[in-house]
């Protein structure tokens, strides 16, 4: 490595240019006036009238994007072709949230385009990675689920399956965090505020969305108007899905609401025209902004009918497409598979079974046959609080006929029940749709009740969810639950994210890794051969540089790149236990008060994620964390020897970035709360070495690598359940002197000075409010993970032993691997591969 490689940015993965690349794509000679520019020129000149000089970073990367976009529309258009003319059975994925990110980079890399793109950027003098920065993220999710959808959409191009993606095009994504006194702060995301190269709108093929009544918005909340009647206008608007290689390209259809065109502007005297164009903008309020994960709030009828239009609008539209090749309803479920991505659009079930019985006339067996045999559910979670309820008034107001519909599901599913049970009577009650008490509708009971396939996301929450939260569910129907572990995009995750990293593995086991991940498997000889383990120590270094080169260039914050990178980025709640964190970093700090000339390793301790505007106590998380960063920052003690950081704005860019330059992976939920967790295996894939408890996916990765190479901590799912009822935070407070002496730390106000609010808040979650979460239960053996962990720090060679072994087992964390699962166990369907 040169100098200059260690502080630039390496800039994107210069792997080898496949031959006759752009003929690939259709493109034959782009070269023009013999120069690589054609397109790009061409965009700058014609989109922008703007000459090359006379372009600043936005408008390059426009026509950067534009041009990426010209070289793959052909293929586009091809891959539909091509499933047109084979009619294939067709995957389609529903899903609230696609928290895709940037663009640019990404389809640059699949196309295969680095090459191409390197040569023109040397020749342009252009500054890469302030073009690529240009781009906004496409935050249109909260966290992990939506991640999972953008690294289901890449797995299935990648694969050659005909998968589409539908979700909703909000205007506004996942609220942008400031910290403002060591505060979250929202500030809307106008993502849509430039022009996006990566959408085309496609009016031909809008929908429209019945509901039985209207609305208005008034102070902000929306206001039925019962008895009235309204329609809603569905546009899609496509993006282009590459698969790795450019072979396949898929779609993501994102639906955007309108007024339809038929609305009756005449209706209205000309003193109401405002009136009446206010209404409109009602009908475009349905799509404008992403909620926020607040699995605490209820009352969200905007996002019911969020929920509503995705479906209506995403059923038609497949509908539409199947009735182009099979006139026979008997056959949709051999060429259709419809997942959920949650509860979220499970009202496609009724959907679905109003369309074949109002408008294909089928009768009821029939079309609940095939529902059932065309939807598939995947739940992502646990918590009680987090599962979908919706009042049934809100049906009986705006979707009358589902109601209907849904009322008969569950009479059925009760005659069924008292058929088997009958002397079991309170067994049809629990496992009813329709919550008598409450008059609630559960969507998680419509989802499992209307679908052939219930899984959970890893093997301990597959194995939960069907022995204990719907258990009386799986024993009916004991043949629907599986599991299916999720995985990660390895081009995104480790090639596009990390490319020194990929290069080394590149050098020494070939380039099929990309795509078969299980080849990683081959580096586990590796792990002991001195010159592979320097080269990715040096990846390491050179990551871990221009993070730090990043971050001081964002406003300022230098951090020591010869400190253990320890981090923790993940949505801010109580279960994820960024405050056991929290407890750590105060615990070491008060070690070196006690004895600073101790050899504890010098680290720094990232944290990033966003709260939900209304979890108040994940607020008071981020204040805390905040003030320990300030504190610690403030006392000679720790300078140079600990050091928190809280990145503000957390996204898929910046995980792009962090995940990289990463020494330690915090995995600390409360085990059984977390379903499987994802960054986990972006960590693994990167070498990291994970701290972390027996929870979700974490305990599939340690099996994988080898519990030895993982540093594993804490009460077991099983241990937390058996202590319900009798645990008590005080006892470790009185019994653990460690745990007494960082408590009283906290409480006595050091990290919050006059915030007498922000101590109260700490003492109700640790001790007052009985931990719910078990902070203290877990805070011993948390330290002692640390310090195995710190001793191991001091031998790097035997660190990054671990870490290759880690990435070596990593391979079945791909999402090629968990699309497959789905593809062969729950869907039925091969690739269909455009040639
Ligand atoms: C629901 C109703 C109203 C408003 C918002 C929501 C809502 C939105 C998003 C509820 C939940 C979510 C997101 C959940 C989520 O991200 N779950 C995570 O899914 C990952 C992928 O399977 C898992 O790895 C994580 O363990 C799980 O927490």
């Amino acid at each position: 490595m040169t100098s200059d490689d260690a502080v630039l940015p390496a800039g994107l993965p210069r792997q080898h240019a496949p031959e006759n690349l752009l003929q690939q794509y259709g493109c034959g000679p782009i070269k023009f006036n013999g120069s690589n520019n054609a397109l790009y020129e061409r965009h700058l000149l014609f989109d922008n009238a703007l000459a090359p000089s006379e372009a600043g970073n936005r408008e390059r990367y426009e026509a950067a994007a534009r041009s990426v976009r010209d070289i793959l529309s052909q293929r586009w258009q091809q891959t539909e072709q091509v499933y047109s003319r084979e009619n294939p059975k067709r995957i389609y994925y529903l899903s609230m949230e696609f928290l895709i990110g940037r663009s640019l980079s990404n389809n640059i890399l699949n196309l295969r385009l680095e090459p191409l793109v390197g040569q023109f950027l040397k020749e342009n003098q252009l500054d890469e990675w302030a073009i690529l920065a240009e781009e906004p993220d496409a935050g249109l999710g909260n966290g992990g689920l939506g991640r999972l959808a953008a690294c289901f959409l890449d797995s299935m191009a990648s694969m050659q399956l005909p998968g589409m993606g539908y979700g909703l095009r909000y205007e506004y994504g996942i609220f942008k965090q400031t910290i403002v006194d060591g505060w979250q702060q929202e500030q809307p995301d106008n993502w849509l505020r430039r022009p996006d190269p990566w959408e085309v709108a496609r009016p031909q093929y809008a929908v429209a969305v019945e509901l039985g009544c209207s609305f208005e918005v008034r102070g902000g909340s929306l206001k039925a108007i019962t008895g009235k009647p309204s329609k809603l206008l569905g546009i899609p608007y496509d993006r282009p899905i590459v698969g790795y290689g450019g072979k396949t390209i898929n779609t993501l259809r994102l639906w955007a609401s309108a007024t339809p065109d038929s609305f009756d502007f005449q209706e209205f005297s000309a003193g109401e025209f405002v009136g009446a164009l206010a209404e409109c903008l009602t009908a475009e309020t349905v799509t404008r902004v992403l909620y926020p994960d607040d699995s605490t709030s209820m009352g969200q009828g905007l996002r019911f009918v969020q929920e509503y239009f995705l479906v209506a609008c995403s059923l038609a539209d497949l509908i539409r497409r199947f009735r182009m090749n099979d006139s026979n309803w008997n056959s949709l479920p051999d060429k259709v598979a419809i997942q959920l991505n949650d509860t979220h659009p499970s009202l496609a079930v009724a959907e679905l079974m109003r369309v074949l019985l109002d408008h294909a006339g089928l009768g009821w067996e029939l079309a609940w046959d095939i529902t059932n045999r065309t939807f598939a559910y995947t739940n992502h979670t646990l918590l009680p609080e987090a599962l979908e309820k919706w009042p049934l008034q809100w049906f009986e107001l705006m979707l009358p006929r589902q109601l209907q519909i849904i009322l008969e599901i569950d009479r059925r599913l009760r005659e069924e029940v008292a058929a088997r049970w009958p002397d079991d009577t309170s067994r049809a009650e629990r496992m009813s749709i329709v919550e008598h008490g409450g008059r609630l509708v559960r969507m998680a009971h419509l989802a499992i009740v209307g679908s052939h396939s219930t899984n959970g996301v890893a093997a301990i929450h597959s194995r939960l969810l069907r022995d204990v939260t719907v258990r009386d569910l799986a024993e009916l129907y004991p043949e629907r639950f599986n599991n299916k572990t999720n995985g990660v995009t390895p081009r995104r995750w480790l090639l596009l994210s990390n490319p020194g990293l990929a290069s080394c593995i590149t050098n020494a086991i070939g380039d099929r890794w990309i795509t078969k991940t299980d080849d990683l498997q081959r580096l586990k000889p590796l792990a002991d051969d001195g010159e592979f383990i320097a080269a990715v120590r040096g990846a390491k270094r050179q990551a871990k540089l221009r993070f730090t080169e990043w971050l001081k260039s964002q406003g300022g914050i230098q951090v020591d790149p010869d400190t253990i990178f320890d981090c923790q980025i993940k949505r801010i709640h109580e279960y994820k236990r960024q405050l056991l964190n929290g407890l750590r970093i105060a615990a070491l700090y008060n070690r070196l008060r006690e004895s600073p000339h101790s050899d504890m390793p010098s680290r720094t301790f990232f944290f990033a994620g966003k709260a939900a505007p209304a979890y108040h106590v994940a607020k008071f998380i981020i204040k805390f964390l905040n003030n320990l960063a300030d504190t610690i920052d403030g006392d000679p003690v720790a300078r140079g020897r600990l050091r928190v950081v809280f990145l503000p704005e957390y996204s898929v860019s910046m995980a792009e970035r962090l995940i990289p330059a990463s020494d330690v992976s915090n995995q600390i939920s409360t085990a059984g709360y977390e379903a499987s967790g994802t960054s986990n295996m972006k960590f693994m894939m990167n070498g990291a070495l994970t701290l972390g408890t027996r929870d979700g996916a974490t305990i599939e990765m340690a099996e994988a690598a080898g519990e030895e190479n993982f540093f594993l901590f804490g009460l077991t799912a099983e241990q937390i359940a058996a202590s319900q009822g009798w645990y008590s935070p005080w006892w470790h407070y009185e019994n653990e002197p460690e745990t007494h002496a960082v408590i009283d730390l906290i409480l006595s106000g050091h990290f919050s000075r006059h915030e007498p609010m922000l101590v109260d808040a700490l003492r109700n979650i640790l001790l007052a409010g009985g931990d719910t979460y078990r902070h203290l239960a877990d805070f011993v053996s948390y330290m002692e993970a640390d310090l195995r962990l710190q001793s191991l720090y001091a031998k790097p060679e035997d660190w990054t032993r671990k870490a290759v072994l880690n990435l070596a087992s990593s391979g079945r964390f791909s999402s090629d691997r968990t699309i497959s699962e789905y593809a062969s166990e729950i869907w039925n369907a091969k690739p269909c591969p455009v040639l």
